[in-house]
């Protein structure tokens, strides 16, 4: 098997965390183009460099190690959420990183590496590798806007002076990511793998209800034009219509609420809200877009409300290849026999994107307690050690 180095790797993952520490835990905060994240990338690159590999910066950021020739891609992201974990995205990236590097080492097969930008999607829906798979131009990309209204344009730019073009994936023969379960079926049955069967799909959009804002004192109940009790009233409507048409694998969150002027003493005049839903099944998040859309347009009208809606992000749900997710599996029982399962991914990933361009998979590791987007985020690192060595088994695997 290819010699990883499970200590080199676990110093690294531990000095990644260093660029944006919460303080709170092993936590980050480390979102897409803040100094941190950037900072990151660069500390990264000096990794992959040191291992060999060739760096380059993509227009929006992605960072590549590439392998100099056909080579098998593997990576994730190093951006993090607003309040992020250290393994969400930095685990993929770090154990591709020591799986290239112990290969080269040791005349094993070329692998490449890769570290999306803003997979956490503080712009949109994975935006780096939407970018580069071609499903969102550059130019729609730079539309964007983060929730307080940074462009995309403007934040990227803060990168120019490292990136160039967008590398070609034609150099790739497959993609397989690592990554934290970022739920609770792994760890609740004492299992340490997981190989990823399908990725769920998603919708998102930022919807706005504008109303009159008022004083909240002499302003009767009556006449009022409330955008938040309008947001409060679609919100119990959705649950209620939802219920004919969900499973209890589909979820839907509204995240991000913002009143306008977000005063006690004031009715709020405006209402911005997210809107994202998920499910396994394409024709199902398309039926909930109908509710949604038709539950706000029926509450601003009854509300005097206006309604807006933004642009509509998501990817579609991804079934992983097949003879990626068998070296996967032939690794797992070799390294945790009895101790692995095949599973669906609730949480979006960078693999959907390149599952469009060439064959891709995808591998879990536990998280404890389940927990994931939060700084409590943490896996017992027998499992990332174990997790690392079914990556390298599977390379190997791939290899024969
Ligand atoms: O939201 C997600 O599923 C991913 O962690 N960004
Ligand atoms: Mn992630
Ligand atoms: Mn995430």
């Amino acid at each position: 098997m290819i010699p990883v180095n499970p200590e080199r790797f676990l110093a690294e993952l531990h000095e990644l965390r260093r660029f944006g520490a919460s303080g709170v835990g092993k936590g980050v905060v480390r979102p897409a183009y803040s100094k941190a994240d950037i900072e990151a990338r660069q500390w990264l690159a000096g990794r992959m460099k040191a291992a060999g590999l060739k760096t380059h910066f993509d227009p929006v950021g992605s960072l590549f190690g590439l392998a100099g020739e056909k080579s098998l891609l593997m990576g994730s992201h190093s951006d993090s959420q607003p309040e992020g974990g250290w393994l969400d995205g930095a685990l993929g990236v770090m154990a591709a990183l020591e799986v290239a590097r112990a290969s080269r080492e040791t005349g094993g097969p070329p692998v490449s590496v890769v570290s999306f930008q803003d997979e956490e999607g503080r712009f949109g829906v994975t935006t780096g590798s939407t970018v580069w798979s071609g499903k969102l131009s550059l130019e729609a990309a730079d539309e964007l806007t983060d929730r307080d209204g940074v462009g995309f344009a403007e934040a990227r730019a803060s990168m120019a002076h490292l990136t160039g073009d967008f590398v070609d994936p034609a150099q790739f023969d497959g993609f397989i990511e690592m990554h934290i379960e970022q739920g609770p079926w792994l760890y609740e049955a004492g299992e340490s793998v997981g190989v990823v069967e399908s990725i769920v799909g998603i919708r998102d959009m930022r919807i706005t209800f504008e109303g009159e804002q008022n004083h909240a004192g002499t302003t009767p109940m009556h006449r009022r034009r409330d955008a938040f009790q309008g947001l409060a009233e679609f919100n119990a409507r959705i649950n209620a219509r939802f219920r004919n048409v969900v499973t209890p694998a589909t979820v839907w969150t509204i995240g991000h609420v913002s009143l306008h002027p977000d005063a006690h003493s004031i009715v709020p005049g405006r209402a911005v809200f997210s809107m994202q839903w998920r499910d396994g099944d394409a024709g199902r998040l398309a039926r909930m877009e109908e509710i949604i859309r038709e539950t706000a347009q029926e509450v601003a009208t009854e509300r005097e409300l206006d309604l807006s809606i933004g642009p509509m992000l998501g990817l579609e749900p991804m079934d992983m290849d097949a003879h990626l997710r068998a070296a996967l599996e032939g690794a797992a029982e070799e390294a945790a026999p009895g101790r692995w399962r095949r599973m669906p991914s609730g949480a979006l990933h960078d693999a959907t994107n390149v599952a469009r361009l060439m064959p891709s998979a995808m591998l879990f590791v536990p998280s404890i307690d389940g927990i994931s987007h939060a700084f409590e985020e943490d896996t017992d690192e027998r499992d990332l050690v174990a997790g690392l060595k079914v990556l390298a088994g599977a390379v190997e695997r791939l290899q024969g």
